[in-house]
C-alpha cells in the first residue's frame, strides 16, 4: 500500500447477511494485511440468524479497529448507506473501501485500490470487465449472462458509458465525494445500489479508475440475489435515465406556468385600470421572476450551487433575452422564406430553438452545479 494513503483514515465497510462461515477468516486476513491503527473495519450486519454478529463481537474483543453496526434487514443498498454514513460521520473516515464478505473480493487487492486513491482517483473500482479482469469459471453460465447484461444495461440505459464494471461491489471511494453525492438520499434497496452510487459519483465529476480483478465465487454460504432484486435493477436503471430528462420536463412545465402567470397578471393589471403598454412589460417581468424562482427551487433545486441568488437571477434574464433573440431571428428568417405560411406557425417554429437554447444555457450556466465549476 502506498505511503501517502497511510495518513488518511480508511474504513472498510462490509455488509453481511448470514456470513458466519466467512466472517472470521475474512477479518483475520484483513487485520493481518492492513495493520495501520488508522484503518477500521466496519461490519454492517442485519440480524443474520446464523450468528454472524456474535462472531464479529468476539473478534472485536481482540482488535478495537473492528466495529459492528446492526440494523433491520432492508437490503444491500440500505446496509451500505447506513454503513458508509456511519463510517464518515462517526468514525471520521476519509476513504471508504466497500467489499463483500464472502471472499469474492480478494482482501489483498484492496491495497491496489487504495494506491489509486493515493494517486489522485476519487473512485477505484475492482473491475471484472476490463482487460486483465476475470470471472470465476465455476460461475453458472446463467449467472455470467445476468452479470454481463446487467452491466450492459447499466452502461447503455443508465448512461454510464465510460465504466466497464458498473455493478462492481469492490471499490475504494473518497469520503468527500460520497458526501457530495448525497448518498443518504439513495433509495435503491438491492444490488442496483452500486449503479446508482456510481451514477451519482460520476455526476459529481469523480475521477474513476478501474483495476482488473479476478472475481471468485463465494467461499461459503448462499447467494442473496433474488428475482425481486433483478426487477428492481431493471426499473431503477430506467428511472436513472428518466431522471436526467426529468429536469428538462420540469423546465418545460415551469415555462408553461410562466405563460399563465404572464397572462394572469396582465389581465389583473388591466382590471386595475393600468395602461396596456405598461401592463405588458410588467406582466413579462412578473413571469420572468416566477420562472426564475420555480427553476431555482424546483427544476434545479437538487443541485448544489454556489454564488448569490441575485447573480443567478441576473444571468437568468440575460439567457431569456438571448433565447428571445434567437426565437425572433428564426421567426424573421422563416417569414422571409415562407411568406404565405400562417404567422402563428412561424412563431411556434421560433419558440422551439429558443426554448432549447434557454434550457441549455440555464442548465450549464445560470444553475450550474458547484462541482462543475472547476
Ligand atoms: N447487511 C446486509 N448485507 C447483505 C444483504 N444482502 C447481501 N448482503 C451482503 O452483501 C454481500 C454481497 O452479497 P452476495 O449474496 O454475496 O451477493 P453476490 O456477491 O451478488 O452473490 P453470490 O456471491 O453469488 O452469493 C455479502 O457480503 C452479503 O452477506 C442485506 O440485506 N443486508
Ligand atoms: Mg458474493
Amino acid at each position: 500500500m502506498n505511503q501517502d494513503i497511510r495518513d488518511v483514515r480508511i474504513c472498510f465497510v462490509i455488509p453481511t447477511y448470514n456470513e458466519a462461515l466467512n466472517i472470521n477468516p475474512l477479518l483475520h486476513r484483513l487485520t493481518e494485511l492492513y495493520k495501520d491503527p488508522d484503518v477500521a473495519f466496519l461490519i454492517v450486519d442485519d440480524e443474520s440468524p446464523d450468528g454472524t454478529a456474535d462472531l464479529v463481537k468476539e473478534f472485536m474483543a481482540g482488535d478495537s479497529r473492528v466495529r459492528l453496526l446492526q440494523g433491520k434487514r432492508r437490503g444491500l443498498g440500505d446496509a451500505y448507506v447506513r454503513g458508509m454514513t456511519y463510517a464518515i460521520d462517526t468514525l471520521g473516515a476519509d476513504v471508504i473501501v466497500q467489499m463483500d464478505a464472502d471472499f469474492s473480493h480478494d482482501p489483498a487487492v484492496a491495497g491496489r485500490l487504495l494506491d489509486h486513491i493515493a494517486g489522485g482517483a476519487d473512485v477505484a473500482i475492482g473491475s471484472r470487465y476490463v482487460a486483465g479482469g476475470s470471472l470465476d469459471s465455476r460461475w453458472h453460465v446463467r449467472r455470467k449472462l445476468l452479470s454481463r447484461w446487467g452491466n450492459r444495461l447499466a452502461r447503455w440505459i443508465g448512461g454510464l458509458k465510460g465504466v466497464s464494471d458498473c455493478t462492481a461491489g469492490f471499490k475504494a471511494i473518497r469520503a468527500d465525494k460520497l458526501r457530495e453525492a448525497k448518498i443518504g438520499s439513495i433509495r435503491a434497496r438491492g444490488y442496483v445500489f452500486q449503479v446508482e452510487l456510481l451514477h451519482r459519483l460520476i455526476r459529481c465529476r469523480a475521477r474513476v479508475v478501474e483495476e482488473p480483478i479476478h472475481f471468485r465465487d463465494r467461499k461459503h454460504g448462499k447467494t442473496k440475489l433474488s428475482m425481486l432484486n433483478m426487477i428492481e435493477f431493471f426499473f431503477s436503471i430506467l428511472l436513472l435515465r428518466l431522471r436526467s430528462h426529468l429536469t428538462f420536463i420540469k423546465f418545460s412545465l415551469t415555462g408553461v406556468c410562466g405563460v399563465f402567470v404572464n397572462l394572469g397578471s396582465f389581465s389583473l393589471l388591466l382590471e386595475f385600470g393600468l395602461n396596456k403598454f405598461i401592463a405588458s412589460p410588467t406582466a413579462i417581468l412578473v413571469s420572468i421572476i416566477s420562472n426564475f424562482l420555480m427553476n431555482n427551487h424546483w427544476t434545479f433545486g437538487d443541485r448544489v450551487m454556489t454564488g448569490r441568488k441575485s447573480v443567478r437571477g441576473f444571468k437568468f434574464i440575460i439567457v431569456s433575452l438571448i433565447a428571445l433573440l434567437l426565437s425572433y431571428t428564426v421567426f424573421i428568417i422563416l417569414s422571409m422564406l415562407f411568406p404565405k405560411v400562417l404567422p402563428v406557425l412561424l412563431q411556434a417554429a421560433g419558440i422551439a430553438p429558443g426554448a432549447l437554447l434557454n434550457y441549455y444555457l440555464n442548465s450549464r450556466w445560470t444553475f450550474r452545479e458547484a462541482s462543475r465549476e472547476e
